[in-house]
């Protein structure tokens, strides 16, 4: 009996990675029989290996932590998390100084959906050598909700052996729009990955039915980056609007000062994240990040099953 991490599940078989190398590895009857999401990308599991390098899956560890994508409330299977990837430890997200050009926008969305999971958040300043004056604003907006910001150049090079270390022995998941530099990075720390860059990513194999199977990449000296999907395919969709507040660590303190404890901190009276926000105790531009993705989350659930297919 030897223990490893799954890699990839393709149909019934699983790529596992043990100390014995990679195997590939079918359920136990038993576990079989339970619901289809029982392993997942990240799980680690007990198996029995054959001299043939095949092995047979028996017993699933508790999951520390599970990136899930949610069913929305009034499907008919209710709000049941679907995971997508087991024991993530954290989301690393990446923006670029320049080209493009950081998109707060875009980085609330993905620190939300980290939030939601319950997963800690880390932001990735890359190609600082373009304009090293990108960082300040960034920490300034980030700092009092407690995301660290860590500047990093492939180029110049700066920050890597930072890099490194938050990524070392740990289970991550790197988001980030397309061209920040995500691949560059990690062929800068990881030569042996050679990933294409400046293209599509297709390396880690994002084809049309790959989107709820997760991928994870083991990194020498330990720890795994998670591909495919990433935060954007597991989206926003399902998460529940009145805990959307929350997502905003610094939104938190205020949240039992509203006068109406079912506040939307929209336009009710008596908001105090709103009166907090025209104070600059939080940054303006964060709540209407919140505004917006309230506005996204909040739709009936009848059209939800359109908003998935985008
Ligand atoms: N100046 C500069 N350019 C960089 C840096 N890192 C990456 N680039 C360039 O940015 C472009 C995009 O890099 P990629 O690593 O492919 O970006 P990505 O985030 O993986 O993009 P997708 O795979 O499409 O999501 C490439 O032309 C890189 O050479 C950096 O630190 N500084
Ligand atoms: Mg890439
Ligand atoms: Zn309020």
């Amino acid at each position: 009996m030897t223990s490893g991490v799954v890699l990839a599940r393709t149909g019934s078989s699983y790529r596992v990675h043990t100390d014995l190398g990679e195997v590939t590895a079918t359920l136990r009857g038993k576990l079989k029989r339970k619901d289809d999401d029982r392993v997942v990308a990240g799980d680690v599991v007990e198996l029995e290996v054959r001299a043939d390098r095949t092995a047979t899956i028996s017993r699933v560890r508790p999951r520390r932590s599970v990136l899930a994508r949610r069913a929305a409330a009034g499907d008919r299977i209710g709000r049941r998390a679907q995971p997508i990837a087991a024991n993530v430890d954290q989301v690393v997200v990446v923006a670029a100084a320049r080209e493009p050009e950081p998109n707060p926008r875009m980085l609330d969305r993905f620190l939300v959906i980290a939030e939601a999971n319950r997963l800690p958040a880390v932001i990735v300043l890359n190609k600082i050598d373009l304009d090293r004056g990108a960082l300040e604003p960034l920490v300034a907006r980030y700092a009092p909700a407690g995301y660290q910001v860590l500047a990093t150049s492939v180029t110049q090079p700066l920050g890597l052996p930072a890099l490194r270390d938050l990524l070392r022995g740990r289970e991550s998941v790197l988001a980030g729009q397309s061209g920040v530099g995500k691949s560059s990075l990690l062929n800068a720390l990881y030569p042996a990955l050679n990933l294409r860059i400046g293209a599509i990513s297709e390396k880690w194999g994002t084809g049309k039915h790959t989107t709820r199977a997760a991928l994870l990449v083991p990194l020498a000296g330990g720890g795994y980056v998670v591909d495919t999907p990433g935060l954007r395919e597991v989206g926003t969709w399902g998460i529940d609007p009145e805990l959307l507040a929350a997502c905003f660590p610094e939104f938190r303190r205020f949240l039992d000062q509203c006068r109406f404890d079912d506040c939307r901190h929209l336009a009710e009276p008596g908001c105090a994240v709103r009166q907090a926000a025209a104070e600059h105790a939080v940054e303006p531009d964060r709540l209407e990040s919140y505004q917006r993705l309230y506005e996204e989350i909040s739709v009936p659930s009848w059209s939800s099953g359109r908003r998935r297919g985008r």
